[in-house]
């Protein structure tokens, strides 16, 4: 797979096509980066991005994973410490994950972010963007509890993260659009740089189809899971047999398949007794997704399948924080 490629399948925007294919023009030893809040145990939410880091360090970029213990704080997340603690776990997670060590590094938001310099390029920016035009920004991470200010220096911060790390592209969800535009249109007001970004998909809610899956509301599937959790929730998971069912509904059945199994297994066994038609294999999840559409493929087969693969994607890090936590 060419670098261009890599750094852009399974992605839902990228801010610009010509700025991404500049950098895959001459990937190697580039920086990207992703911010995460620290909590402790990941998602799949956590992983879609993984994910993507993968592809980038497949491309022979360096990847920076930023805890960004001071932007959880900010979202009142915790105390330092508990932020710390839960950040520690979250490190062994990637790794085990499958992030290259040696071309992973990371980094406490904590370490540069309370330092002079940026602490006044901070105020400058402040200076520099309505509140407004921050709150707007911010809309899709914080929901829409009342704001307050830390919640207006959230992006700001977010905005010199991506100077101060130096870095090449920045990665994140697509609920993480709006701040790399706030980005891209205040870094050179400073004087910086500005750098291009990736947004990947947010998946579907498991059971309905619709919106997103989180954590906070409906199945989310964590690290936590044990392979009967697994099974039970993905068996209850929304799988018409198409991939664009009517309205504003999606299958999240086919979009962890997409974005989740096939990015990371050469190939995808179904296995079915001989009665049945026995084994299929699938290389690509196109091919996937066309037999589960012409009913080659039963929907219950497929969600064994899905289950199966995320419980091997996500064993090692089960184990890890199984050891962190004893
Ligand atoms: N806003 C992210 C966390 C975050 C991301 C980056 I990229 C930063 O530079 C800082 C924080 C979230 O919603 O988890």
């Amino acid at each position: 797979m060419d670098a261009y490629e890599l750094l852009t399948r399974n992605v839902e925007e990228v801010v610009t096509d010509e700025e991404v294919r500049d950098l895959a023009a001459d990937p190697e030893g580039k920086r990207a980066y992703v911010g995460y809040e620290p909590s402790g145990v990941l998602h799949l939410g956590h992983l879609l991005t993984a994910n993507k880091l993968i592809d980038l360090q497949e491309a022979g970029m360096e990847v920076v994973v930023l805890l960004a213990d001071v932007h959880a704080y900010l979202n009142e997340k915790g105390s330092f410490e508990e932020i710390r603690a839960t950040a520690e776990q979250m490190k062994a997670q990637f790794l085990a994950y499958g992030l290259e060590e040696a071309q992973t590094e990371f980094v406490y938001g904590s370490e540069f972010q309370l330092e002079e310099e940026y602490t006044l390029d901070l105020h400058h920016l402040e200076r520099e963007t309505t509140m407004n035009r921050a709150q707007r920004a911010m809309a899709e991470i914080q929901g829409d509890e009342t704001a307050k200010v830390s919640h207006l220096v959230y992006p700001l911060m977010q905005t010199l993260d991506i100077e101060y790390l130096d870095l090449d592209l920045a990665v994140g969800g697509l609920d993480q659009r709006k701040v790399h535009m706030l980005a891209r249109e205040k870094l050179p007001e400073l004087e910086y740089d500005v750098r291009p970004a990736i947004h990947t998909p947010i998946v579907a809610d498991l059971t309905s189809g619709e919106g997103k899956m989180s954590s906070s509301e409906g199945i989310s599937i964590s690290m936590e899971d044990s392979t009967a959790d697994l099974e039970e929730k993905i068996n209850s998971a929304f799988c018409p047999p198409t991939r664009d069912p009517e309205g504003d509904l999606e299958n999240p059945v086919l979009e962890l398949f997409e974005y989740h199994v096939f990015p990371r297994f050469d190939e995808v066994v179904v296995e079915r007794p001989e009665k049945y038609g026995g084994d299929l294999t699938y290389e690509a999840y196109e091919d996937l997704a066309a037999d589960l559409e012409s009913g080659e493929l039963h929907p219950a087969d497929a969600k064994g399948t899905l289950a199966a693969s995320l419980d091997e994607l996500i064993a090692p890090g089960r184990e890890k924080l199984r050891e962190l936590r004893d």
